[in-house]
């Protein structure tokens, strides 16, 4: 059962509720700190504070990643908009604040007399006040929001995509999937999808150790604070005592799974309670929770991600020092 909000005859929000089966950030906490070696899902790092934080790390001089999608999408944006040649509509997972989605509905405005944006955001919030902004810039654009998480909202059959679509996958988002869930969303995106459907993939490419472990462990500490929200975040949020003084953010890139991986290191030994969810866990000292996976991708693998999803390449950008890459990939007939 979808709730559709029309806020305004430019703007719908149809809120997707969580599939029944599916876990709690409650329980996902649980299952998290109770397993070997202890792991949580980076999803869970969005909160108002490590909303803001990230929006943060974008800027910093070490985290290249959205300076340099931004460049492709400066300057190929007029192309990408007209490789599939026909008036398109927009999909995007995620919730399209920044300045990259902007730029790619203005292209299109530019060559296209209306354009419908359908952003899939898992909080309300952020699409509601990104959305607004977006219809109030564009008189020519209407927007149909999905509030809840990808795999709900792709799997509902809540979707509605009436004209030839671009769907997209920006900001190297698909790097936080590990690889049998990026192959089941690309997937489920397919299949929502009609054969000829474009889709834009983001990706940050493999390089050497130094550059990527810098863009996940700043010197001014950004990302330690964005990591050691989390425990914060569950300290507000079920009472537990973190002690944030006792964990050091360690990012790592692992070069056998092409991944920076995340974690926050327990400095001592520490035992911490989440009274309002009945867990205790034990830290020892040197323990890590892994709260992160970036992977990191060769041109070729991201065609070959494409190809196994249904999807045929078509082509691809990349910035002045390839340090990232666009790919736009095509919905095969099935
Ligand atoms: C959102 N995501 C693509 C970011 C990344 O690069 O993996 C999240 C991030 N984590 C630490 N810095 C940025």
């Amino acid at each position: 059962m979808t709730i559709n909000i029309a806020v305004s005859d430019r703007f719908e929000l149809i809120e997707v509720p969580r599939r029944s089966g599916a876990a709690s950030f409650a329980a996902d906490v649980a299952r998290g700190l109770g397993s070997k070696p202890k792991r949580l899902s980076s999803k869970y790092f969005y909160d108002e504070v490590g909303s803001a934080l990230f929006d943060a790390i974008t800027h910093l001089p070490e985290y290249y990643l959205t300076r340099a999608e931004t460049e492709i999408l400066s300057e190929w944006g007029w192309q990408i908009v007209r490789v599939l040649n026909e008036p398109l509509d927009f999909l995007e997972l995620g919730s399209g604040s920044a300045v990259k989605t902007r730029l790619l509905i203005g292209e299109a405005l530019r060559v296209q007399s209306r354009l419908r944006y359908s952003p899939i955001d898992i909080s309300t919030d952020a699409l509601r006040a990104s959305s607004m902004s977006l219809v109030e810039s564009y008189p020519a654009l209407s927007v149909r929001a999905y509030a809840g998480d990808y795999f709900d909202v792709l799997g509902s059959h809540a979707v509605r995509l009436e004209r030839k679509t671009l769907a997209m996958l920006m900001g190297s988002n698909i790097g936080n999937y590990e690889p049998h869930e990026a192959a089941r969303l690309l997937s489920l995106l397919g299949k929502g999808l009609r054969p000829g459907d474009g889709l834009l993939l983001g990706a940050d490419l493999k390089k050497d150790r130094e550059t990527l472990e810098r863009a996940y462990d700043d010197l001014a500490g950004v990302t330690s604070a964005f990591d050691l929200n989390l425990l914060a975040r569950i300290n507000r949020e079920f009472g537990a005592d973190f002690d944030l003084r006792n964990f050091r953010h360690v990012a790592s890139y692992d070069e056998a799974r092409g991944s920076v991986d995340s974690f926050l290191e327990a400095r001592e030994r520490a035992t911490v309670s989440l009274p309002s969810i009945g867990v205790r866990a034990t830290f020892e000292a040197g323990e890590r929770l892994h709260t992160e996976s970036s992977y990191k991708f060769t041109d070729a693998e991201i065609v070959a991600l494409g190809r196994a999803a249904g999807f045929g390449h078509k082509a691809a950008w990349h910035d002045h020092e390839r340090r990232f890459a666009v790919h736009l990939l095509v919905r095969d007939s099935a």
